[in-house]
Formats: structure tokens, C-alpha cells, sequence
């Protein structure tokens, strides 16, 4: 079972998918299975974050589509920062369409996000035509999707079936597909890397739809199964984010270990 292996040994079961392979040995060799969700509006504000945020972090989560003024330049400084602070890039897409329409917001239009996100989010709602369309754009580079299985807000459609189809279709394409966003335990396989988001310590939900209360950062490891916690508005809202991102780290860390030595 997963739930108590170490990151370190679930890399053969990962090997086929080389960015899930990439970011369980950046997970152990750093230390931190914090993701942080750089919902920001400014370019400014984004590469400010991502300097202050970088070293206590795997993932860098971006909406890109959120930023006011994005242009190539603030992709560039953003490959920078995750060179110099060793974390990953991964752009919340969320693609939901057709393989052809995907493969084309992919890999083309002002965010030309396959040139630089080394991970994406898709939703399984379209069969697993989105996840070969997005592997037909990302060509030669070392990229990888993360599937939507469930989702944290009120409501959501995502029934334990649909959350099924989602594994099912991952475990056909496991040349791409990483993991997961889920609530649970959706999978007990090694070789998919599971994130949870909706995780905040000392809060209650948000005012549109966010779910009635966020868990905390070990709740989401040691309840929820979660290998990867997503924290937006707990770090980017914090008056010191840095301080929040260190917190934030070792409260999942911690869990991490605990729930290995189970
Ligand atoms: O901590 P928050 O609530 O400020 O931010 C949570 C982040 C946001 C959402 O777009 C995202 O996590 N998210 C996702 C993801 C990651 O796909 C799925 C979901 O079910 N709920 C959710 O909040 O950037």
C-alpha cells in the first residue's frame, strides 16, 4: 500500500512517467511536499511570491490566466526562480475539452503553456482523448498532467465513480499521467502522486463554495491520503509568506514522516 511508503521508494513504480519520477525525489532529497498556489493577479506579485516561497516548496502552482499583465518575459523569470530554489512548475489549466481543441491550447496561444509548465491539470470529463492531446503537443519535452479525480468545493460532480474513470484512464497512460487531485485515497498505486488542495490551518471554507471547512495540512496527509498539499490563500495571504510557507511545510513533512513509520 502507498499510504506507507517513503517518496524515495515509490520511484521504480513512477519511472514511466518522468516529472512524478522527478518530483518524489525532489520531494525527499528538499524535504517539503507543500505545493503552493500562487493565485496572484500582477506578474510583479507572482516572481515576488515565488522568490520568497521557492525554497520551502516542491510545486509552484500558477493560474496564469489570472495574471493582468502576463507576457513570455514573466515565464521566463519564473523558470529562473525554479531553477534556483529546485521546484517544479505546474499550471491549474484544468483542460476539459476535446484532444484536437486541448492540444492547441496546450501547446499554443499567449500562455503557450507546454514550452515551460512541467505539470497540468486536466479534467477525465472528456475521455482520455484530453490526456493524448495534451501528450501530442507536449512532443519531446519532459511534461505531465495531473487528473482532477475529485474535487473540494461544494457540490461538486465528481462522484466516486467519475473519481474511478479518472484512475482507470491514468493507469492507460501512464506515460503522462502523475497523480491526482483528490479528496482521498483515491488510488492506492505507488506510482501516482496524490494532491489535495483545499488546506488551510485556523480556517473555515470561503464565501463561494470552497469547502465549508478546510482541512489542515495534517489532516490532508494523514486522513485524506494526500502525498501533496495545495495552500493558496493560508501562504498568499499570510503577512510574512515565507514564514507561512515554512510553517506549512513542516506541519506536512512532519505528518509525512509520521504516517510512513505507521
Ligand atoms: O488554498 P486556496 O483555497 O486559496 O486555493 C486552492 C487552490 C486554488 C484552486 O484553483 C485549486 O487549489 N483547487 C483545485 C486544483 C488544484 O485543481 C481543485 C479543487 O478541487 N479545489 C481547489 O481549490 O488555486
Amino acid at each position: 500500500d502507498q499510504k506507507h511508503l517513503t517518496f524515495e521508494s515509490r520511484l521504480a513504480a513512477a519511472a514511466a512517467q518522468p516529472v512524478a519520477h522527478a518530483l518524489l525525489a525532489l520531494m525527499a532529497s528538499k524535504k517539503t511536499n507543500l505545493c503552493v498556489a500562487a493565485d496572484v493577479t500582477t506578474s510583479r506579485e507572482l516572481l515576488s511570491l515565488a522568490d520568497q516561497v521557492g525554497p520551502h516548496i516542491c510545486l509552484l502552482k500558477t493560474h496564469v490566466d489570472i495574471l493582468e499583465d502576463f507576457t513570455p518575459d514573466t515565464v521566463d523569470k519564473l523558470k529562473t526562480l525554479a531553477e534556483k530554489h529546485n521546484f517544479l512548475l505546474f499550471e491549474d489549466r484544468k483542460f476539459g475539452d476535446i484532444g484536437s481543441t486541448v492540444a492547441r491550447q496546450y501547446g499554443g496561444g499567449l500562455y503557450a503553456t507546454a514550452e515551460w509548465a512541467h505539470l497540468v491539470t486536466a479534467h477525465g470529463l472528456p475521455g482520455d482523448g484530453v490526456i493524448k492531446g495534451l501528450m501530442s503537443a507536449a512532443g519531446g519535452r519532459l511534461r505531465g498532467c495531473i487528473l482532477v479525480a475529485q474535487m473540494s468545493s461544494e457540490g461538486a460532480l465528481t462522484s466516486q465513480g467519475y473519481a474511478e474513470g479518472c484512475i482507470r484512464m491514468a493507469a492507460s497512460h501512464r506515460s503522462f499521467v502523475a497523480g491526482f487531485v483528490s479528496q482521498s485515497r483515491v488510488t492506492s498505486d505507488p506510482g501516482f502522486i496524490l494532491m489535495t488542495p483545499g488546506v488551510q490551518i485556523n480556517k473555515t471554507g470561503d464565501d463561494l463554495g470552497q469547502q465549508a471547512s478546510y482541512v489542515s495540512p495534517r489532516a490532508a496527509v494523514l486522513e485524506r491520503g494526500a502525498d501533496v498539499i495545495i495552500v493558496g490563500r493560508g501562504v498568499t495571504k499570510a503577512e510574512d509568506p515565507a514564514a507561512a510557507a515554512q510553517t506549512y511545510k513542516e506541519e506536512a513533512y512532519a505528518a509525512y514522516t509520521e504516517r510512513i513509520t505507521q
